[in-house]
């Protein structure tokens, strides 16, 4: 028997990022930004990493970022699919490049302002709710060449300006932010999530978490900013969320499994607890990492936590001690799972665990106390066009719903959670792979992993069932 639990103000919809849907990548005066620069397939993943051959598009290559599906241009008929679904939040996130094309002009870029004030005046008008995201894999080009991005601290009030600025600009239509997507990619994929590139000799693990330090203290200004200019707006942190499961029983990978968690935890428990953790200032000893911190920067994190906690989540994690086992390592996974014997994997190697997300839902509650909002969860799956121009996605339907199920469960263990954005309503480009045919949404766009295609937007079978959970206030799965 199905009892669902959520609030009457629950805010469903859907999340998009800037730099893999609009688009229009020099439209209007705005500069490249680091996802400019990826191509797809190996170079992309090498790319990611922080090995960049060239801050200049080359020629000879596709970059999907730079038409992705059009929605510069074509954001009133998507909001018009939104609208039809019921859609009451679109998460999106804003460009920096399109507001400061090398990072550190004199003034805003008023086109790239003029955009987004209309983007949000469309959402409005349809009872949309704007949920923004101020950096989603989004630097500009110019101070990963001049800075070396992150690293250099001179990128905390260059930030800090872009954020006060469309802060102020939009105060009135936007009432949710977010500060960094999944801010713990840096660790992962430097160069998607910091703009970090390296070269021979670099001390990595120093550079990133220097990096960290100045995107947390970045984001405690942005918070500060937004608690200041819109006394009526909440403002999160975001993370990759999904725990990790010990293979066994062993303490050794128990232990382990507590460790790659808090590897992850580390970014959230200083935006939202305001302080270093003391297994932190442990691992950064052990290690002998070496965090330049100016003074002042302590005050301002603990003064500026964030309202609510937003993760995405796609998938659990599995840990082990024991070589046999981690031979067996998950494809397609940037945070090193092993298999999980009991579960079953996406087409693109990606454990598929409802369970789970109720798993991290309590999880993160326990932890922070804190509201939380998901905003990213979501299948990437190969999508076929019958020749009656259907589209029949009907695994899709299935690891939403179990997923949405297990939120409720969620919400009934205690959890509060204020909204549900699934990742990519509408097709978008891949993050990690570059690829259009990796699909999410509940909107086909006619194009494929070379560029081409009509970009012709199709409703899928998930379309009318997305549009059934929103009007049942997801009493209907
Ligand atoms: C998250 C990102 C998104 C997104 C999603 C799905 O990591 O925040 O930008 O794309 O994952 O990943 P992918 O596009 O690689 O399938």
């Amino acid at each position: 028997m199905y009892n669902s639990a959520f609030p009457e103000n629950f805010l469903w919809g859907g999340a998009i990022a800037a730099n893999q849907a609009e688009g229009g990548y020099l439209d209007d005066g705005k500069g490249l930004t680091l996802v400019d620069l990826l191509p797809t397939g190996d170079k992309r993943r090498e790319i990611m990493k922080g090995n960049v051959p060239s801050f200049t598009p080359l020629a000879d290559e596709f970059y999907p970022s730079h038409e992705a599906i059009d929605f510069y241009h074509r954001y009133k008929e998507d909001i018009a699919l939104f609208t039809e679904m019921g859609f009451k939040a679109l998460r999106v996130s804003i460009s920096w490049a399109r507001i400061y094309p090398t990072g550190e002009d004199a003034v805003p870029n008023e086109a790239g302002l003029q955009f987004y004030d209309d983007l949000f005046d469309e959402l409005l008008k349809n009872n949309i709710q704007p949920v923004v995201t101020l950096a989603h894999f989004d630097v500009p080009v110019a101070l990963i060449e001049k800075y070396g991005s992150w690293r250099n601290r001179k990128l905390v009030n260059l930030f800090e300006t872009y954020a006060k600025t469309v802060l102020e600009r939009y105060k009135d239509k936007v009432k949710y932010w977010l500060t960094f997507n999944e801010i713990n990619m840096l660790l992962h994929l430097p160069f998607l999530g910091a703009g970090l590139v390296f070269k021979e000799g670099d001390n990595v693990m120093q550079i990133k978490y220097q990096a960290a330090h100045h995107q947390l203290v970045a984001s405690a200004l942005a918070v500060k900013a937004c608690h200041e200019l819109i006394p009526d707006a909440v403002i999160g942190c975001m993370l990759a969320a999904g725990s990790f499961y010990p293979f066994t029983c062993n303490p050794e990978d128990v232990f382990q499994g507590m460790e790659k968690d808090r590897e992850s935890y580390f970014f959230i428990d200083v935006q939202s607890r305001g302080e270093y953790p003391g297994y932190a200032k442990r691992f950064f000893r052990d290690h002998g990492l070496n965090i330049e911190m100016e003074p002042g920067d302590a005050d301002i994190l603990k003064k500026h936590t964030v309202d609510y906690i937003g993760f995405s989540y796609y998938s659990s994690r599995t840990t082990s001690t024991d070589p046999e086992v981690t031979k067996n390592m998950t494809s397609g996974n940037v945070f090193g799972s092993v298999a999980n014997p009991y579960l079953a994997k996406s087409e693109w190697g990606w454990t598929i665990d409802p369970k789970g997300f109720r798993i991290t839902a309590n999880q993160l509650y326990d932890r922070y106390q804190k509201p939380l909002f998901v905003v990213e969860n979501g299948l990437g799956a190969v999508d076929e066009v019958t020749p009656e121009g259907e589209v029949l996605d009907d695994y899709r339907i299935d690891y939403l719903k179990r997923h949405i199920a297990e939120m409720n469960e969620a919400i009934q263990d205690g959890v509060e959670i204020i909204g549900y954005t699934s990742w990519g309503p509408i097709d978008i480009v891949s993050a990690s792979s570059g690829e259009m045919k990796k699909r999410y949404g509940y909107i086909y766009v006619d194009r494929d992993n070379e560029g081409k295609g009509t970009l012709r937007r199709i409703r899928k079978k998930s379309f009318e069932w997305y549009k059934q959970v929103i009007q049942s206030n997801g009493g209907n799965l």
